[in-house]
């Protein structure tokens, strides 16, 4: 089918075209492929000029793109390193056979690593070198269902006991256990990146290569050669995050990240493209997008076939299968390939007259043979000017037989009987004696074998071992008091939005003389969203060429300014990529050893609703960094409508463990959150990262109300005791964000209309309060002998008196989350339902979050308890001109 080569035209004469391809081949020997492809270049452009037309491909032959007379030697000693590959193939499936012997459905995976194992080995052997105190090292991202592969081989390097392959899967064994998949989370010192999730990883390796990039032309890290490879499934190319920022890394010309797409052409439930070709539709993709791409399809065995193969039929029928039918040529004998593979031309079943069945049937592919996989990887990373997709032909579960390769359920493949175990070991010589082998024990050999030698060797000669995981950035020392006292002050009757109050802060904080140069801001086309286009200017765009064009802005102050060591990471729009950015960023003080400070701000909207899986995943990493959801708020954002509207993300914000999610209202609150996140995440080094939500309402920011940093981290402190009203009419109301000064004009009709005194508290993070009550409600239950502990939220309001209102611009459920640690029943109003294009006023009424409906709330509460007569709410109702038959908000 997706053949380059067309069908020979009616009447052309053969030695036409042999005489074009010797004349070819004769420049090519001459003087070289660069004139040769010169030539054809010219021919191409001339051809059109005089009109013919040549269909567009980007689609080379289905055949090796280096061949072998262009292959260099292979450095290594094959036996021996077929040997090792062989032991950690067999421990691979030991780990995950065990686990499954021990408890049914544990789970692991047997035919992605059995697939892999050539592009690991020739990778552990040859390329992948160590971070050592001289060198940053490469980073490598895993295929996270191999993992069972880089186990086994860390084991084989002494790295890992048997004690933990034991526990595979198994963490919460005393001594522990090994992760499922690449988690730094539970595995800090040995994962860096967590893959398993489809299609996060390229992603995240393409910004990670240009942010190295991006360190080294801003002068922050050496430049060096250090590569960044990722180990990919051609089944997880479907997810569109695989692809969908391919285009940035080969315009930034990112030859420092190289990507191994393992095509064994097949996914889970069966192939990639049964119908089609999953590596030519890849090719296309990848140099249509201006990669190199180096497709590895056939092994050593094919080459003299090919070269017999002067017709160029051999290639041409290459072309012509569908993935579905070279799956069933895989696991079929060699009489079935001679008659259904070759039998399709009586001169191809002649080219294999030579060869039995048995030999063709073991005619390797590409992928598992390491001469052809090292000839691809010298030639990737010695690429200059554009990344290198390898595509690599392999075999899924290649190595278990009948127990799985090639067939379509081999993925769900957990467990071997006696005798499948017994025919793996006999065809990779794994030295086990039958009864050894039935109880699928772990082997490693001695230390003074040949292998270990041999293995431990390579390692060093590469720097030490991959993958290994440290934190070795140097804490910040400073303690900010200075830098962030100013914003304690209030904003003296000018209004200001808490997203102007950020933006004061990071401006400030990129012109400190220790932290300064450490801060990455990074937006998706949303700086003039939220008034940041002054740094444009002050600490510039990142461009990697700088900016070759003059800004058709520059006589203005604020011009576009991009620049070669510009601080901004300016994305565009991709909320995906800037998360990567902000993953790069925000764990290089793991990857680099260097603190970086990432301020990611967004439509707050486009955040964790968009891209939260790679929030998750950036959680996993133990990312450090603020994100920053602006225009936040279901009601504070006017006009925008349904789709921008945010009343979510601080609910989406929950199940992130080590996030912290604030919602201030004032710009000291900012302050005080931000210093002490830079205290704890670059002083301290802890692994939390921070959630806040800024908002574009303008309004005059108070002064800081005595030291109320402590209820501010928190999450909620008073911010106005009530001055005046009836002692026996007494009201919490509970505000946060732009949704506080509801809660504050409330504050004040209660008291002048209907004599109720309220206090009025910010609540800076119904998360920490929850957090905090939920701990707290855990000690108390496992230590009943000793004091009771007290949530932070029940100690706040243990004297508060009279009846609770809660407000927020999110759902409802928000503020709902604490009510079993509060001393009362509490009236919680949010913004539950779809958005509307309105002002603020008419979304606050509409979804009923407004003073009034805040005052209503505490009047039908003190009702509820007795405290006033029901008559006075029907007057209020009428008095604050509320419209009781309005549309409900959640469901309209
Ligand atoms: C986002 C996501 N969706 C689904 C899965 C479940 N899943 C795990 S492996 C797999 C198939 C992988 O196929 P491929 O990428 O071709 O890798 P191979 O094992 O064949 O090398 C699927 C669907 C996942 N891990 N992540
Ligand atoms: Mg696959």
């Amino acid at each position: 089918m997706d053949n380059e080569l067309s069908v020979p035209l009616q009447g052309l004469d053969p030695s036409e075209i042999q005489e074009w391809l010797e004349s070819l081949d004769s420049v090519l020997q001459s003087s070289g492929p660069d004139v040769a492809s010169y030539i054809l270049e010219r021919l191409r452009a001339h051809a059109k000029v005089v009109g013919i037309e040549i269909p567009f491909t980007a689609k080379t032959p289905y055949v090796n793109t280096i061949p072998h007379s262009l292959q260099p030697a292979f450095p290594g000693d094959q036996q021996l390193e077929r040997r090792i590959k062989s032991l950690v193939r067999w421990n691979a499936i030991a780990m995950v056979v065990r686990a499954n012997r021990e408890e049914h459905n544990i789970g692991g995976h047997i035919s992605t690593y059995a697939s892999a194992a050539t592009l690991y080995e020739v990778g552990f052997n040859h390329f992948f070198r160590a971070r050592t105190p001289a060198f940053e090292g490469d980073t490598v991202y895993f295929q996270g269902h191999a993992a069972p592969g880089i186990y086994a081989r860390a084991f084989l390097e002494g790295r890992l006991s048997a004690a933990k392959l034991e526990n595979f899967r198994r963490e919460l064994k005393p001594g522990g256990g090994l992760s499922s998949y690449p988690h730094p989370w539970l595995m800090p010192d040995f994962w860096e990146f967590p893959t398993v999730s489809m299609g996060l990883s390229p992603l995240m390796a393409i910004y990670q290569a240009r942010y190295n990039r991006y360190l080294e032309d801003r002068g922050i890290k050496p430049v060096t050669d250090a590569k960044v490879w990722a180990f990919l499934g051609d089944g997880e190319t479907d997810e569109p995050e695989s692809l969908g920022a391919i285009t940035l890394a080969a315009r930034e010309k990112l030859d420092n990240l190289i990507f191994v797409i393992n095509c064994n052409l097949q996914r889970l439930d069966g192939p990639v493209r049964g119908n089609g070709q999953i590596i030519q539709e890849l090719e296309s993709a990848f140099r249509g997008a201006g990669w190199n791409v180096i497709k590895v399809l056939w092994g050593t065995e094919w080459d003299s076939i090919l070269d017999r193969d002067t017709e160029g039929l051999l290639v041409k029928r290459m072309g012509e299968l569908v993935d579905g039918e070279y799956q069933k040529l895989v696991v079929s004998s060699g009489a079935y390939v001679r008659e259904h593979f070759f039998g399709s031309d009586p001169r191809l079943l002649h080219l294999v007259e030579p060869l039995s069945d048995e030999e063709l049937r073991r005619l390797r592919l590409g992928g598992h043979d390491p001469r052809k996989v090292y000839a691809a990887y010298k030639s990737a990373v010695e690429h200059k000017g554009a990344p290198t997709v390898i595509l690599a032909r392999t075999i899924k579960g290649y190595g278990l037989g009948e127990a799985g390769e090639g067939k379509n359920v081999t993925h769900q493949q957990k467990k071997l009987n006696e005798e499948e175990l017994r025919e793996f070991r006999s065809r990779f010589d794994i030295p086990l004696t039958d009864e050894q082998c039935a109880e699928v024990p772990f082997y490693r050999p001695a230390e003074n074998s040949e292998e270990a030698q041999y293995l431990r060797a390579r390692r060093e000669e590469l720097g030490g071992y991959v993958p290994q995981r440290s934190v070795r950035a140097k804490p910040l020392v400073a303690d900010y008091d200075e830098l962030f006292n100013e914003f304690l002050t209030g904003s003296e009757g000018r209004e200001v939005s808490t997203t102007m109050a950020f933006v004061g802060i990071l401006r400030k904080m990129l012109r400190d003389p220790e932290m300064g140069k450490l801060i990455v801001p990074i937006v998706p086309d949303e700086a003039r969203t939220f008034g940041m286009e002054s740094l444009f200017r002050t600490v510039g765009i990142y461009s990697s060429v700088g900016q070759r064009y003059e800004p058709v802005d520059v006589n203005t102050l604020l011009y576009y300014k991009e620049a070669k060591d510009g601080q901004i990471l300016e994305e565009g729009i991709t909320e995906a990529g800037s998360m990567a950015s902000f993953i790069a960023a925000g764990t290089a003080y793991a990857t680099h050893g260097i603190n970086t400070i990432p301020f990611f701000i967004y439509y707050s909207m486009f955040g964790f609703q968009r891209i939260a899986d790679f929030i998750w995943a950036a959680a996993d990493m133990r990312v450090r960094g603020f994100l920053l959801g602006g225009t936040s708020g279901r009601t504070t954002l006017a006009g925008e409508g349904l789709q921008h509207q945010d009343g979510n993300s601080q609910v989406l914000a929950l199940p992130v463990p080590n996030l912290r999610a604030y919602d201030p209202a004032f710009a000291y609150e900012l302050a005080v959150i931000i210093q002490d996140g830079i205290r704890r995440m670059y002083k301290e080094g802890e692994s939390i990262f921070y959630y806040i939500t800024v908002m574009n309402e303008p309004y005059a920011m108070p002064e800081m109300p005595g030291d109320v940093r402590e209820g501010i981290l928190k999450g909620m402190y008073k911010f106005r005791a009530a001055t005046n009203g009836d002692p026996k009419l007494r009201a919490q109301l509970f505000g946060s964000g732009a949704i506080l000064n509801e809660a504050l004009r409330a504050q004040e009709i209660l008291a002048e209309k209907y004599g109720v005194a309220a206090d009025v508290w910010s609540v800076t993070s119904y998360k920490a309060l929850y957090s905090d009550g939920i701990e707290t409600d855990r000690w108390n239950r496992l230590h009943p002998g000793q004091n009771p502990r007290v949530p932070y939220v029940t100690a706040c309001l243990a004297d508060a008196p009279g009846v609770l209102v809660a407000a927020t611009d999110y759902l409802k459920t928000l503020p709902s989350m604490i009510s079993q640690w509060i001393p009362r029943r509490m009236a919680t109003l949010g913004t539950d339902g779809f958005g509307r294009s309105e002002g603020r006023a008419s979304l606050r009424d509409f979804f009923e979050v407004d003073s009034r409906f805040i005052t209503l709330a505490a009047l039908n509460e003190l009702c509820l308890d007795g405290k006033i007569e029901r008559y006075v709410i029907e007057k209020a109702i009428a008095d604050l001109g509320i419209n009781s038959e309005k549309p409900n908000p959640v469901t309209s």
